[in-house]
């Protein structure tokens, strides 16, 4: 365990911040996935953060792969980003009025995504996922959304049917609140499963709006696509007349600079955005097809709208993280591979070594270790893993100086500041977390 203070972690503080916490927010957070319930035990309050590393309110310090879920892919505190919001802060935080910055953001996302003609910001990609979904409604006529198990779109009502991320590390198979009107238009459907999407073309002919899903999935733990799964989704959709809509709120600048749409070289209808887009600020967009886009208002009949959409700190710490990644492209995602796989295969050598089954799933910097032997391919797979364990590991790493994603159902990530150093300690602190855990 790493400390600035102590060699012994102890947690007085993050305890009295819980209990305060817990006073004001249904179970002590702000998003369930902050709190530590899959896990056991209780969230260390942050502090600070600087490159690989989160510093708590106890001084202790961890490495991080949880990168506030996804958007530091630079690191903490990246000075471009610090300086580049601090330098709009100056000029006032919002205006409810058009800025040339989002320009800016958009002309360098466009470059990186063909598929992306037009877009619009939002603050989230909850609002990115519902706004699109609302436009393919719009656009075909149609209600029917097909979606996937355990992919997570953020928790607007119709996307919360079999959702991963909290909704699967809770054990929560829809939400309360849901009208089951709502619920009934969104179809959940397995992942990596083509026959299974062309049955339900077939049950509701002219009837199905989108297929959303997560390219690479993230919130079920990493579930990367099958060769030609993605392929067969266009191809299909298109044949139906339905539109295919890729959240990429997690994979997007990610997985490649231009996403999984770069990687496995996708032309979607629509697009969601999130996380590294904001470089660390509240950022989601959705875009795609002009002819789509086109029908928003002022233009269209689609309404959607959002007082801090397109926030010019928000636009800035994005500019100053896209066009570092792009002025970088080579050498960030050739560094990212290399020290993810690092990482990912050394922790799972341990495992080995140990005798704990283990599978690692994993996609360029985003990768899960699955507490089973079998090979895991949807969310079905992903849930036979032994959670029990995930949780006991993740204390025994914890304790050791590293932070873990507290659930089984979520993707690890790391950025470019994390190096030799940060890879030889997880594995060391794995490979004694693992024979704790077998003892
Ligand atoms: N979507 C993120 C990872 N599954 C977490 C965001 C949140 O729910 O707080």
């Amino acid at each position: 365990m790493s400390s600035e203070t102590t060699k012994t972690p102890t947690h007085t503080r993050s305890h009295e911040l819980q209990q305060r916490a817990e006073r004001y927010f249904p179970g002590g957070v702000n998003s369930p996935v902050r709190a530590f319930r899959a896990v056991g035990g209780a969230p260390p309050f942050v502090e600070r953060a600087e490159g690989p590393w989160v510093v708590d309110a106890d001084g202790n310090r961890y490495i991080d792969y949880v990168g506030s879920w996804g958007p530091m892919i630079l690191g903490h505190a990246f000075r471009p980003v610090v300086e580049a919001i601090a330098r709009a802060a100056r000029n006032s935080a919002s205006f409810g009025a058009s800025t040339a910055s989002e320009a800016d953001l958009a002309e360098r996302i466009v470059t990186c995504y063909p598929a992306i003609e037009k877009i619009r910001f939002v603050s989230s990609g909850t609002e990115a996922t519902m706004s699109a979904i609302r436009l393919a409604r719009a656009a075909t006529g149609r209600k029917i959304i097909i979606k996937f198990e355990g992919c997570y779109h953020g928790h607007a009502d119709g996307l919360l049917v079999k959702a991963g991320s909290g909704v699967a590390t809770f054990g929560i198979p829809g939400s309360a609140g849901v009208p089951e009107e709502i619920a009934a238009l969104t179809h959940a459907l397995p992942y990596n499963d083509t026959a299974a999407v062309e049955s339900a073309f077939d049950a509701h002919p002219n009837q199905i709006a989108a297929v959303i899903l997560e390219p690479v999935v993230g919130n079920a733990g990493c579930i990367p696509p099958m060769p030609g799964y993605l392929e067969a989704l266009r191809e299909l959709t298109r044949r139906e007349g339905a539109l295919l809509i890729v959240d990429e709120v997690m994979t997007g600048f990610r997985v490649a600079l231009g996403g999984a749409c770069e990687l496995y070289r996708l032309d979607p209808d629509l697009v969601t955005l999130g996380k590294i887009v904001g470089g660390g600020l509240p950022v989601g967009v959705f875009g795609g097809k002009q002819r789509y886009m086109d029908m928003l208002a002022p233009l269209g009949p689609v309404y959607q709208a959002g007082t801090l959409s397109g926030n010019p700190l928000a636009m800035a710490a994005g500019i100053a993280t896209v066009g570092y990644l792009q002025e970088h492209k080579a050498e960030v995602y050739a560094r990212l591979e290399s020290t993810s796989k690092a990482v990912a295969d050394g922790v799972a050598a341990e495992a080995a070594k140990a005798g704990v089954a283990l599978t690692t799933n994993r996609v360029g910097a985003m990768w899960t270790w699955f507490f089973q032997g079998d090979l895991v391919t949807n969310y079905d797979e992903a849930a036979k893993s032994d959670t029990a364990a995930f949780g006991r590991f993740h204390r025994a790493m914890l304790d050791r100086g590293v932070w873990l994603p507290p659930s089984q159902f979520e993707a690890a990530f790391l950025g470019t500041t994390h190096g030799d150093a940060e890879v030889k300690a997880t594995i060391e602190a794995a490979g004694e977390a693992f024979r704790l855990i077998v003892d």
